[in-house]
């Protein structure tokens, strides 16, 4: 397949307007690494654990806090100092997916305070505009970022091509709070949008309950995607700290081969 040469993260950093996307942009160069860890465990003992170990590896931690079966307040303030300490960003996967008004609720209140600590959060664009409308309330004041989900990696999942056209021309009205999408691919010629992908893992494969695997080359090369998220590719391995080191080179590499 013939592949353009990508513009560098640098540059594209220098091309948008969203805080959190230049801030992003210019951490994958800095650091080079496009390594996001998904870090999907149920303790807290053992999410800073992770957050700590592999913090130097990875451009962002991806939580999920509402698996944690022991979550405190607490855990928020040492992982907020943990993306001090090593220089990463805090993407809570909350998939929101209700109307403006109660996703502000969600989005602040509740037990976990998401908006207090979480750099970047998610949501469908399902239910319409109004939901990015009501998260851009609690957000923009404290610079936090939006990613729309655009594409899902589970086998049969209902998003056709056009969905994703009109989740592109959502987030076209929010551009200081949308950063970009959760997407499998590149879904717009416009370099200041960001992508992150799921479903990634060093063998092409799924899972028992649909979870569908590409390799990083095939999602940063191939599908031009920006940010890998890797799970149980790192999580399940003997020795995740290296495993670690072996996703973020794969997929750096694939990064840099676009360069060229
Ligand atoms: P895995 O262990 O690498 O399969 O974990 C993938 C993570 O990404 C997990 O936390 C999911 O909730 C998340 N995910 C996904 O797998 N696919 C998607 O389309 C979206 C999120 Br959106």
């Amino acid at each position: 397949m013939k592949m353009l040469k990508r513009i560098s993260y640098a540059e594209r950093a220098a091309l948008c307007t969203n805080r959190i996307a230049q801030r992003l942009f210019s951490l994958l160069t800095e650091k080079e690494t496009n390594l996001a860890l998904s870090a999907d465990v149920t303790t807290c003992a053992a999410l800073l654990e992770l957050a700590d170990k592999l913090g130097p590896e990875i451009c962002i931690l991806k939580t999920h806090v509402d698996i944690l079966t022991d979550f405190t307040s607490e855990l928020t303030k040492q992982l907020v100092s943990l993306a001090e300490k090593h220089h990463f960003l805090i993407f809570e996967d909350r998939k929101f997916a209700d109307i403006g008004n109660t996703v502000k609720h969600q989005y602040q209140q509740g037990v976990y305070h998401i908006a207090d600590w979480a750099d970047i959060v998610n949501a469908h664009s399902l239910p319409g505009p109004g939901i990015i409308s009501g998260l851009a309330e609690v957000g923009l004041p404290k610079q936090r970022g939006l990613l729309l989900l655009a594409e899902m990696s589970s086998a049969g999942n209902l998003i056709t091509s056009d969905y994703v056209q009109k989740t592109l021309r959502m987030a076209e009205q929010f551009p200081e709070f949308v950063l970009g999408f959760i997407a499998q691919k590149k879904i717009s010629a416009d370099p200041w949008w960001l992508y992150m992908t799921p479903g990634v893992q060093l063998t092409e494969g799924k899972d028992t309950l649909g979870q569908q695997y590409v390799t990083p080359a095939k999602a940063i090369g191939e599908n031009q995607s920006d940010i890998i998220i890797v799970g149980r590719g790192i999580l399940q391995a003997k020795d995740p700290q290296s495993e670690a080191q072996k996703y973020r080179q794969a997929g750096w590499e694939a990064y840099c081969a676009g360069l060229k």
